[in-house]
Formats: structure tokens, C-alpha cells, sequence
């Protein structure tokens, strides 16, 4: 299955999985579980939202791979891996806010990001109904709608970050804030992370950064940037990850990377 394959299952799967996450949130949302602190909390949609993707992934691709933010990872046998986070945006999920998405990548080689090549990658929102999707060279797009990665103004940046769960890890956060507002003209904290990265892709973030995410926080998002023109790091250089993501166009992405890691 080329890529472009992938990324059609990917969005029929999204958006079936989409509809499923809004119908549970009318319906009201119950905390399952917190995870690694208080903060890190878990609903029941995430694992039935999960449970989906994954039988409808096995169903269509056998012998793939598996990595979901609830259910953990299945090593496959035909060198794709799926990368999932089945609700993306989850307290703003549980607090009702229209802030959310499905995120789904279809990842080659070993699923470690620095050691993987995104072939293809949704993002889908369905309090919006908002789709972004993308194929490995076959560019970034929107509903349709190409995407391209802006162009920062003499006005100054518009950035979006985020904060761990940990309180713990606040302070360093809030440092490396005090670091990048000489570049920006103002900050955005979305809460989460596929869409910050579909946002800069679209060019409705001029960049993005934030320390501790999840491969599945950035695996589709990622590939939604560089598709449309956009640079994708961790800081100072390598691939994104926990220690940190930086994205944005080329010119300000070397900003942010210098002023991050000064
Ligand atoms: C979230 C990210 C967000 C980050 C949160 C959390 P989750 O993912 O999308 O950018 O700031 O700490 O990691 O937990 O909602 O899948």
C-alpha cells in the first residue's frame, strides 16, 4: 500500500473515530484513570476511541505495527507502524472545550522518532470537523485546501508552547517562555499538541514548541509541517521528542532553536 493508501485509511479512520470521541463527549465524559501524575488524566473515549483505531487498522492492515498513547505498542511485521494518539487535547476533551483531535501517522522502520520516516499523517478535529492531512512529498493539505507554512511579519511571531503535567517542570517551562518572548509578538497555548502542529502547518502559528511530548503527540503533526515547508527539530538539532519540539518556517525555526537552547 503506497502512501497515499495509508493516509486514505488514516482519514477514513480518523473521522469515524472522531465522531466517536464528540458523540461520547455530549454524552458526558468520565475520568478512567490518571497516569504518570494527578494532572495526566485518562477518559473512557480515549481507550474506547483507541480500541477502535486499532481493530479497524488490524482489520485493514494486518501485520502492521502499533503505538498508541493508551493501549502501548505491538511490534508489526511489515515495516509500517501506527502511530496514535486517539485523543489529543484530552483535559480540554474532558473540560468540554472544542479543542481536540484524532491524530494518526503511518510511520516506516523502527517506530523511535529519530529513527522513523513519516509516510503519512491525519489530524482531524471533530468539534470542527476540521481535517489535516499529509503524505510524504505529496504535500500538506486541508479539507482539501493545500497548506504552506507562514512567514513571519515585522510585528513579530505568533508562538504556541505547553506545560508538562508535572508542576515540577513548570518553572523550567516558564523560563524557556522568558527566553522566547524577545521573538514572538504573542504566545498560544492550545493544549494540544497535533493541532499547535497542524496550526503551524496551516500557517495560523507562525511556530510552536514544547518540552516532554509523546511520540504520539507529534507523529502526524510533524509531517503536516514539513509537508508544508516547515522545519521540524527537537533543540538544538535531532529529532523531536521528549526533551523537546521545536516547529515553524525555516527563518524562525532557527530563531527559536537559538533562543531555546542559548
Ligand atoms: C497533550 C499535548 C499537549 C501537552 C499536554 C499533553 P494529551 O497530550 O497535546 O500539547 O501540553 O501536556 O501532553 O495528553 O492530551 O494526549
Amino acid at each position: 500500500m503506497d502512501a497515499a493508501a495509508l493516509a486514505d485509511l488514516a482519514l477514513d479512520i480518523a473521522r469515524e473515530a472522531g465522531d466517536l470521541a464528540r458523540r461520547r463527549r455530549e454524552a458526558g465524559v468520565a475520568i478512567a484513570a490518571t497516569k504518570s501524575v494527578i494532572a495526566d488524566i485518562v477518559t473512557e473515549a480515549d481507550r474506547e476511541v483507541e480500541a477502535l483505531i486499532r481493530e479497524r487498522l488490524a482489520v485493514a492492515r494486518p501485520g502492521d505495527g502499533f503505538l498508541g498513547e493508551e493501549s502501548g505498542a505491538e511490534r508489526g511485521t511489515t515495516g509500517i507502524t501506527w502511530v496514535v494518539d486517539p485523543i489529543d487535547g484530552t483535559v480540554n476533551y474532558a473540560y468540554g472545550m472544542p479543542h481536540y483531535a484524532v491524530s494518526i501517522a503511518a510511520i516506516e522502520g523502527e517506530p523511535e522518532p529519530p529513527l522513523w520516516t513519516a509516510l503519512a499523517g491525519v489530524v482531524h478535529n471533530p468539534a470542527t470537523g476540521e481535517t489535516f492531512s499529509a503524505v510524504r512529498g505529496g504535500g500538506a493539505w486541508r479539507d482539501g485546501q493545500r497548506l504552506a507554512v507562514s512567514e513571519v511579519g515585522g510585528a513579530g511571531a505568533l508562538v504556541a508552547t505547553g506545560f508538562g503535567y508535572d508542576p515540577a517542570t513548570h518553572a523550567g517551562d516558564l523560563a524557556r517562555v522568558a527566553k522566547v518572548m524577545p521573538l514572538v509578538r504573542d504566545l498560544r497555548r492550545g493544549g494540544a499538541a497535533s493541532l499547535d502542529l497542524a496550526y503551524v502547518a496551516a500557517g495560523r502559528l507562525d511556530g510552536y514548541f514544547e518540552r516532554g511530548l509523546h511520540p504520539w503527540d507529534h507523529a502526524a503533526g510533524a509531517l503536516l509541517v514539513t509537508e508544508a515547508g516547515g522545519v521540524v527539530t527537537g533543540s538544538p538539532h535531532g529529532a523531536p521528542g521528549r526533551e523537546m519540539t521545536v516547529a515553524a518556517g525555516p527563518a524562525l525555526h532557527a530563531r527559536l532553536v537559538a533562543a531555546i537552547s542559548a
